[in-house]
C-alpha cells in the first residue's frame, strides 16, 4: 500500500512538470491593410519566441516576409495566419514587408527591435 501511494506521487510529480519545460511563447496581433502593418513597430527580447498572428483586414491579398526572421505567410483578405518566429540573438532591427509587387512602396513594412 505503501508502495502504490509512492507510486502515485511518482506519477502525479511528473505529471505536473511536464509543461515546465516547454519554453513561452508570446503572441503578438499584427493587422495587414492597404497599404500598412498595425503595429508596424514590435519590440522584443533576443531568444524570444513570437507567434505572430497576422490578420488580413484589407481587400488585398497581403504576404508577410521577413528574411531576418526567415518567416512568410501568404493571408487572404478577411482571414488570420499565425507563424511562429525565434528572435535573432543579436540586438538590432529586423524588417519585415508584404512582398506582394508595389505593397512594400506603399507603405507594407515594419521593424523589429530586438532589445
Ligand atoms: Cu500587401
Amino acid at each position: 500500500m505503501r508502495y502504490l501511494s509512492l507510486l502515485l506521487l511518482i506519477i502525479t510529480i511528473s505529471l505536473l512538470t511536464v509543461g515546465c519545460g516547454t519554453p513561452k511563447v508570446r503572441e503578438v496581433n499584427i493587422s495587414l491593410t492597404e497599404f500598412s502593418f498595425t503595429p508596424a513597430q514590435i519590440e522584443a527580447r533576443s531568444g524570444e519566441r513570437l507567434r505572430l498572428v497576422l490578420t488580413n483586414a484589407g481587400k488585398l491579398s497581403h504576404r508577410f516576409v521577413s528574411e531576418d526572421l526567415k518567416a512568410s505567410r501568404d493571408i487572404a483578405p478577411g482571414t488570420t495566419e499565425t507563424v511562429d518566429v525565434i528572435i535573432p540573438g543579436n540586438k538590432g532591427s529586423y524588417a519585415f514587408t508584404c512582398d506582394v509587387p508595389g505593397h512594400e512602396q506603399a507603405g507594407m513594412r515594419g521593424q523589429l527591435e530586438v532589445k
